[in-house]
């Protein structure tokens, strides 16, 4: 038990992604300072919306670690996504995946987040 507590610690306080961006998991060469947030025009596509909550985000490489997640899902039409606000929003197609994928996604990327509406 003791030896398991050690190995997680260890995890948590050697993991360079864990640490890098002021503790946002968006990689070591993270400090982008101001650039822009990867926030696109959605308005144009057609599909199913859904919107979430990201927390943690830093800078532009968190945003775009998070946009690449999502446009990695089949379905996904389109992704913007703001790391000052945290707000994300998401075009898809119904039926090649839903809302709960999508956030799961999200999660993957070591960001916390929750549906919006
Ligand atoms: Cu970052």
């Amino acid at each position: 038990m003791r030896i398991l507590i050690v190995l997680v610690f260890s995890f948590f306080a050697y993991n360079p992604a864990v640490l890098a961006c002021g503790g946002a998991p968006c990689g070591d060469a993270c400090n982008m300072g101001d650039a822009p947030s990867d926030s696109v025009d959605l308005s144009s596509l057609e599909g199913e919306r859904a919107a979430f909550s990201v927390e943690g985000m830093k800078c532009g490489r968190c945003s775009a670690k998070v946009v690449a997640a999502l446009n990695a899902i089949e379905g996904v039409k389109g992704a913007s996504v703001d790391h000052a606000t945290g707000n994300a929003q998401v075009v898809f197609q119904a039926g090649k995946t839903d809302s709960a994928a999508l956030l799961a996604a999200i999660t993957a990327t070591g960001y916390a987040a929750t549906a919006a509406q």
